[in-house]
């Protein structure tokens, strides 16, 4: 069975005790999704990362690469295709390079290979409003324009969903980190109009992240539940 609709498994490390991508063979099925990024490439390598990737897609997990690609396009699509290789669907980039020479290069690379683009629009931390905020309706448009797969904005500023949710076409999944340890509620991301909610140190820092994700993706479902019923 796939995991909770909604619901990404942030893996920047591995839960306590676990050295490879086998003991996280009943984890990963409770996820609608598995993202991974550069802490677990630096530290595990990428054998590590392609072992997770084939877990995951065993069980029909999403699998997204959060490299978090920032270059000129052609090192961004060559970053792009060994990504592809790892055995991922989903590739994460920054939307400030801009267009020409870096994102067109980069989505008509993702294209070829049937990868999907992922693009930041906001970030999560304090210090996106320094920059990134300032930009976000041009980043949204980028986002529309270069026709994405998905956008990247943040729990922690909820009004921001909202409004990429109203000017973006359905079809594009909003991705919303900043859920748990970096203070947003659970579910709240999903009532503003996300589609997943990332979700890493609450599960993978937890004592038992078995337990813990159980518990979370019950409390996901029940906000999102009660905020979709007083819709009607
Ligand atoms: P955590 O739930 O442990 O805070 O993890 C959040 C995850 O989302 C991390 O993998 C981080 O890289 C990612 N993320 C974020 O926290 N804020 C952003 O603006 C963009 C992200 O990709």
């Amino acid at each position: 069975m796939v995991g909770h609709t909604g619901v990404v498994l942030a893996l920047d490390s591995l839960p306590g005790g676990c050295e490879d991508a086998k003991c996280l063979e009943n984890l990963i099925p409770m996820f609608a999704g598995v993202k991974v990024g550069l802490p677990l490439l630096l530290r595990g390598g990428p054998k590590l990362l392609e072992e997770i990737a084939e877990v995951s897609k065993k069980y029909g997990v999403l699998r997204i690469a959060d490299f978090k690609l920032a270059d000129i396009g052609d090192v961004m699509s060559s970053s792009l295709e060994a990504t592809w290789r790892l055995g991922y669907d989903v590739a994460i980039a920054h939307a400030f390079v801009g267009i020409r020479g870096g994102l067109d290069a980069l989505m008509v690379r993702a294209s070829e290979l049937g990868i999907k683009i992922a693009l930041l629009v906001s970030m999560s931390h304090e210090g996106s409003k320094e920059f990134y905020d300032k930009h976000f309706h041009e980043f949204l448009t980028i986002a529309r324009g270069l026709g994405v797969w998905g956008v990247v904005v943040p729990a922690t500023r909820p009004h921001l969903i909202s409004e990429a949710r109203a000017m973006l076409e359905s079809s594009v999944r909003i991705l919303s980190p900043g859920v748990g340890t970096q203070g947003a509620g659970y579910g709240t991301a999903m009532c503003r109009g996300a589609d997943y909610e990332i979700i890493g140190r609450s599960v993978v820092k937890a004592p038992n992240p078995l337990e813990a994700s159980a518990r979370i993706l019950k409390e996901v479902e029940e906000t999102v539940r009660t905020c979709r019923a007083s819709y009607v």
